[in-house]
């Protein structure tokens, strides 16, 4: 099959959901075009089967905001033209839902029928769609995509809720490649570079916004390192970065905390990490949450959105309400502070993560494409 995948080609979220999905179609036979604003972080290499498209805007100074849909949908049209593409998925609806669906009607003038699959990744559905400013045309391009999916049963509930919507929303869950991640060996991981043998090493990844609740992750740290010798690694970049460098400063813990930036070796940091913590506001699925799980770390998040679909209580870790620092410290301490405890939760993390193997979830999706070029 012939598929053009729109996302963002930022670090994390729906991004590297929609550019891991795409390598792992190419593997599997299928000729891949991705299309968007620069070459998505983890698209390493571009083979025969997988292509980049990127969409130029070009500035003009009338333009107060530069008109990205247009120059998206006019990409989409001669992408599909020229390469004969037969399926367009779309990840993350705004606005790429919308100039999906202008690219399909004009690809109608031309008598090219096209069925577009829009999948939902969370803020665009919890936070940006719906918003009353883009709510209808959120709405209009769910309502006309050919087949909707949304990566958890939770934010299938939060759009039925939120939103007027006729189409059915099937779930297809985000996924790992299991195979790509040896079980933990910490001497394959470098482990002396960032911290000494007897400290545990406690990981937070994120785009560092405000739904992120920071502060959180630095007051349940702040809590740990009383009792165990410990220190933080902050991965990521995003506006609450500051605030958190300041608050690790206020609490004097700044010799314990690492702010590493984005990393593409997101593996290469969770391989050496004990614990993960993931205190979020609203979290449609927590991506990053798994992927700490597939690296054999347990994970202590807030009970919100997808993430109990994600991080099973008392198993991979555990579950709090959103700003129960206090709860939240108190279970990372549980486990950190034995050995086979520690030990036994680290298996059990790997073992959840391993149910959302991509072998398992990627031909969920191509049964939706092959619906899609049924119906069309
Ligand atoms: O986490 C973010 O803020 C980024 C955001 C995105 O759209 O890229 O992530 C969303 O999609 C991910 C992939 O499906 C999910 O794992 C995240 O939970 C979701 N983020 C939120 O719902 C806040």
């Amino acid at each position: 099959m012939k598929i053009a995948i729109v996302c963002y080609p930022t670090f994390g979220g729906s991004g590297v959901v929609a550019t891991e999905l795409g390598l792992a179609l190419s593997k599997r036979g299928h000729e891949i075009h991705f299309i968007t604003y620069k070459q998505p972080v983890r698209l390493e290499q571009i083979s025969s089967n997988i292509r980049f498209h990127e969409v130029n805007v070009p500035e003009y100074p009338l333009f107060h905001y530069q008109p990205y849909e247009l120059a998206l949908s006019s990409k989409l049209v001669n992408v599909v033209k020229r390469y004969g593409i037969e399926l367009l998925h779309v990840h993350y609806a705004i606005p790429h839902a919308y100039a999906g669906f202008m690219a399909k009607k004009m690809l109608e003038e031309s008598n090219i029928v096209i069925p577009m699959v829009t999948t939902l990744h969370g803020t665009d559905i919890t936070l940006v769609g719906n918003h009353p400013f883009y709510k209808p045309a959120v709405t209009f391009s769910i309502n006309n995509s050919d087949f909707v999916t949304s990566v958890s049963e939770s934010l299938k509930e939060d759009t039925l809720k939120l939103f007027e919507i006729r189409k059915e929303i099937e779930v297809v869950p985000n996924f790992i490649d299991v195979t790509k991640f040896k079980q933990k060996g910490f001497t394959d991981c470098q482990r002396e570079l960032m911290a000494y043998d007897d400290e545990m090493i406690i990981t937070h990844v994120s785009n560092f916004r405000k739904v992120k609740r920071i502060d959180d992750v630095v007051k349940i740290f702040y809590q740990i390192q009383k009792k165990v010798k410990s220190r933080l690694m902050m991965v990521g970049e995003g506006p609450e970065r500051a605030p958190a460098e300041k608050l690790v400063k206020e609490l004097d813990i700044s010799d314990k905390v690492l702010f590493l930036g984005e990393s593409n070796e997101i593996d290469k940091i969770l391989c050496f990490s004990d614990l993960f913590l993931l205190p979020s506001e609203t979290e449609s699925f927590g991506l990053a949450a798994l992927e700490a799980m597939v690296n054999s770390v347990p994970v202590i998040s807030t009970n919100t959105g997808g993430l109990p679909e994600v991080n099973q209580d008392g198993v991979s870790g555990y579950l709090h309400n959103i700003g129960d620092v206090d709860a939240m410290a108190k279970s990372a301490l549980s486990i950190l502070e034995n050995s086979e405890t520690l030990d036994k939760f680290k298996k059990q993390a790997r073992e959840v993560a391993e149910k959302f193997d991509i072998n398992q979830i990627v031909p969920m999706y191509e049964d939706i494409y092959n619906r899609a070029l049924i119906n069309a």
